[in-house]
């Protein structure tokens, strides 16, 4: 009799401890967190955020679930909107892009300056430098927490009207720009007729023959064959590369144990690196198959001489100019300092 009841009272003990902890981990972590990713795992971007999930669940053996919404269409696809949601935590975490965040966060134009980083080595002596710690500072200020650097990449213009090969050849044509109103001084500088839009109204645009053109990397013209959305002409001209940022909202950060906030970080950092690499696959090698990929559907692949190149440079320095105060000159000068003295 006193061993049954024994029994009974280490049941009674076991249930109740079993329900407490079950109840302090519902109400400290969600069942399922939610990522926000504009491109989907086909692309690079898509990877990151997938290869990331996967890393995190596997290693804090499934405490951590992550959801991915790619098509930031936690916010309806309105993709300037990103930062914001994710300090209000309508987004627990996302994988996103400089580009995109600019709007909140301006010192994020720094990427967006044109010409200012010739090579991925230029790229990395911001993001793995002083320069890349002082803005993971900046955004940590603004209400979210930074963790890792990945790559959307460097974008290259394409049109369906002719070959680019200097701003003379871009006059007039209306081209789909991207969310921060640097893009706008750009292309007007250029002589082109810019027109700022989402990415998902970019592609009915582009099909339609509503815009002419668009700037994007490489990797989205081959997983979207925009040829067959009348892009028949590239010019590779590498005046602007868009690194990605992963972060995790505040509060969603605060929840988490101190051992798991270690390994979300750590998958971060190891996703990055992994979609680094993917990302540069076939653009970084001396014979760019990429590049041949894309002759190879048809289209007119234009590689830029420096002579060439140097045109663009110059018509697009007032723009430079103009953007640096608003991107902070203490900053762009730190960043012109890392990547004159970058490693090649
Ligand atoms: O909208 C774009 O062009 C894209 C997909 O590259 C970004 O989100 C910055």
């Amino acid at each position: 009799m006193k061993f049954r009841r024994t029994l009974l009272g280490l049941a009674l003990v076991a249930t109740a401890l079993g329900v407490t902890t079950g109840a302090m981990a519902q109400t400290a972590y969600k069942p399922e967190y939610k990522m926000s990713l504009v491109l989907g795992p086909p692309t690079p971007w898509g990877q990151a955020g997938k290869i990331w999930a996967d890393l995190v669940k596997e290693r804090t053996q499934g405490r951590i679930n992550i959801k991915l919404y790619p098509g930031v269409s936690l916010i309806q696809g309105d993709q300037t909107r990103e930062f914001s949601a994710l300090r209000q935590g309508v987004i627990d975490m996302a994988v996103g892009s400089t580009i995109n965040w600019s709007p909140q966060v301006k010192q994020l134009n720094l990427f967006s300056m044109p010409f200012l980083m010739p090579d991925y080595a230029a790229v990395d002596a911001l993001t793995q430098g002083d320069v890349g710690k002082e803005l993971f500072g900046v955004i940590e200020k603004a209400g979210v927490v930074p963790l890792a650097w990945g790559e959307n990449g460097y974008r290259e213009i394409t049109n369906s009207k002719r070959p680019i090969k200097s701003p003379e050849d871009l006059k007039g044509m209306k081209i789909r720009v991207v969310g921060s109103p640097l893009f706008a001084d750009l292309f007007t500088a250029l002589g082109a007729n810019p027109t700022q839009m989402s990415w998902a109204d970019a592609q009915p645009a582009l099909a339609s023959g509503a815009v002419d053109g668009q700037e994007n990397p490489l990797f989205l013209f081959t997983v979207l064959k925009m040829q067959n959305v009348g892009q028949k002409f590239v010019t590779t001209w590498g005046y602007v590369a868009d690194p990605l940022i992963f972060v995790v909202n505040k509060e969603i950060w605060a929840s988490w144990t101190p051992a798991d906030q270690a390994i979300v970080k750590q998958a971060a950092i190891d996703a990055g690196k992994q979609e680094i690499a993917i990302a540069r696959k076939g653009l970084v090698e001396a014979d760019k198959p990429v590049l041949k990929d894309i002759a190879g559907m048809g289209v007119t692949v234009t590689q830029l001489s420096p002579e060439e190149r140097a045109v663009f440079v110059k018509a697009t320095r007032p723009v430079y100019d103009k953007w640096k105060p608003t991107v902070g000159n203490e900053l762009v000068t730190k960043a012109e300092k890392a990547i004159a003295a970058r490693k090649q």
